[in-house]
Parts: structure tokens; sequence; C-alpha cells
């Protein structure tokens, strides 16, 4: 039920992921930060309506995109600024970057850079979840290339045999790395691949994150109630480059701008304010307010020191 606290909660999720991606950009245009970058900007009303449809017990998994949803969950954001750094108080100390984030405590199970990669694990948690009568439920977050790889086939089917409590999140942002979805399979709604498995199968506007909520909270509630998994398609956009320094020679800036008109956090901040939920003083306080907390993630990232060289050998070949 749509309150204040849940409006305030919605759009400051948002805010939040979008400051913390653009100081990621810019930390990583300004060479701070090693490694790759992929940006979540666009896409925040995905990982906010399905994160905040969960409970704090239940389980993400995540991708090679995957600030948004990490912080969706919840997770620190100084332990994830430290690890996009590579220091030793990042959540993987600092061996994983910004494709691997992980925190348990949050029911966040990793993030992966390997396409695909966190569906059989996600799939995997909703089993044991199922068989330890824990009633948590399992979400994995993947994109529409995603939807190609053997693994969410086999995923996919297996959790509908089973009968698993998994919400399979699609985040169709049309293209797989450079390769736009007409050329990378001869369907448009990815949420039609549930029939071949005999699962639910649900489509939001992932530029709406009460439509993304609202489906998101069925499928959960279903999964919850022993009614079974959900392929659920999040149509969305991203922004920016499939990783920072993309030339994206395979689409229009006319394309984005379009998109841009559809900007989640823009249309929802205009909802609180005209549902008089929230008001904008209210809103610009709170976004000063988040802006100091990703400054000071930033300061600990950067002050925090870098792991022992011996860290970075197995102890098993030492
Ligand atoms: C198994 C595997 N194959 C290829 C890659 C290289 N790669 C990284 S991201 C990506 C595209 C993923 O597209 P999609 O699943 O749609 O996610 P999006 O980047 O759009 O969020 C590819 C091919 C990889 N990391 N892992």
């Amino acid at each position: 039920m749509m309150n204040k606290d849940f409006a305030g909660e919605m759009l400051t999720t948002m805010i939040k992921i979008r400051l913390f991606e653009e100081k990621a950009v810019e930390l990583f245009a300004a060479k701070e930060l090693p490694g790759w970058l992929h940006s979540y900007i666009g896409e925040e009303a995905v990982a906010t309506g399905v994160c905040l449809a969960l409970n704090p017990g239940d389980y993400i998994s995540s991708t090679h995109r995957g600030h948004g949803h990490c912080i969706a969950k919840g997770v620190s954001l100084k332990a994830m600024m430290a690890e996009l750094y590579g220091k030793k108080t990042g959540y993987c100390h600092g061996r994983g970057g910004s494709m691997h984030i992980a925190d348990f405590s949050k029911g966040m199970i990793g993030a992966n850079g390997i396409v695909g990669g966190g569906i059989p694990v996600a799939t995997g948690a909703a089993l044991g979840s199922k068989m330890k009568k824990m009633g948590k439920v399992s979400v994995c977050f993947f994109g529409d290339g995603a939807s190609n790889q053997g693994a969410f086939h086999e995923a996919l089917n297996l959790a509908a045999v089973w009968n698993l409590p998994a919400v399979y999140v699609c985040e169709n942002n049309l293209f797989a790395e450079t390769t736009p979805q007409s050329e990378h399979q001869h369907i448009n709604d990815i949420a039609q691949r549930a029939v071949a498995y005999g699962m639910f199968g649900d489509i939001a506007d992932g530029m709406n994150v009460l439509s993304v909520y609202e489906k998101a909270k069925l499928a959960a509630d279903r999964a919850r109630n022993g009614e079974g998994p959900t392929l659920l398609e999040c149509k969305t956009y991203r922004y920016r480059g499939h990783w920072e320094g993309d030339p994206q020679p395979y689409r229009t800036k006319k394309e984005i701008e379009e998109w841009k008109k559809k900007d989640p956090i823009r249309a929802f901040q205009q909802y609180v304010i005209e549902n008089r939920l929230l008001t904008e003083s209210e809103i610009e306080k709170a976004t000063h307010d988040i802006q100091a907390e990703i400054d000071e993630a930033v300061v600990y990232g950067r002050k925090s020191p870098l792991a022992d060289v011996q860290e970075a050998v197995c102890s098993l070949f030492v």
C-alpha cells in the first residue's frame, strides 16, 4: 500500500543508485577505479521495485551490471565503494571489484561477471530454501543476452519441475553488449519463454517502479505460497554504454534521448508530488543526505589500504 514512508523508500533507493552510479562513472573516468564498469543508470526502477517486494532475508543474485541490485538490497555503500577501489576493506577484500560484490548478511548472494552465472546460483538457493523450509524467496537478475544461455534454460526447467520459490527477473534493456535484441533472439517478449517450462510469465514496465513492484510482489507472493517460480521480464533501457568507454556505434543518440523522456526517477518524483506523498523540499533534503553518504563512501574507499600481496595467492599454493 502506498504511503509516505514507502514512497520515500522507493524514491530514495532509486536516487541512491543513480547518484552512486554517477559517482562511480566519474571516478572511473578519472582513472581512480581499476577494472571495468557497467553502469545501471536508467534501470533503477527494476532493482528498486523488485527488492522492495522482498523480505530482508530473501535472496538475490546479480550480474556484471549489479551495483543497483546491491544497493536496493541494502548493502553497505562503503564496503561496495572500497571493493570498486580494489581495497582491503571491500566486500571481497579488493579481489573481486565491481562485478563481484556479495553480502550474505543482506541476502545478496553474489554478483557475477559470467553472463547467466547468477541464474543457477539463485536456483540453488531457492532449492535450499525449499528443502530446509526456510520460507525464503530467491530472485535472480539477468539481461536479455543471458536469456540465451544454456544455464538459463536448465535452471528454469528445474525450477518449474521442482516448484521452487524462485523469481527470474529479466532486465530486457534491448542489448546484449553491442547486439540488439532483434539480432540475438527471434521474440520480443522474453516472458513468453516461461510457457516452455510450464511456469508463470509476466511483463513489467521497467521504467515504472510501481509496475515493477506490483508484478514482483505477485511473483514473490506466489513463490512464498508454494505456487512456484515466475519469469518476470522488465522492459528497460541503459542510458550509458555497455561498459564505460563503449563508443556505442550500435544505437543513435536520438534513441537514447527518447528513452530518457521516460526516466523512472523523474516520473516517480512527479507521481509522489502530485499525490502529495512527498514535498519537493523533502526530496531535496533526502537527495542531499544520499550524496553525503556516497561522498563518505568515496573517502572510505580512497583512504583504505590495498590488500596484502600475500592475500593474492591462494593459501593452497603457498
Ligand atoms: C559467459 C559469458 N559470455 C560472454 C561474456 C561477455 N559479456 C559480458 S556482458 C555481455 C552481454 C550481456 O548482455 P545482457 O545479458 O543482455 O546484460 P546487459 O549487459 O544488457 O545488462 C557479454 C556477452 C561474459 N561475460 N560471459
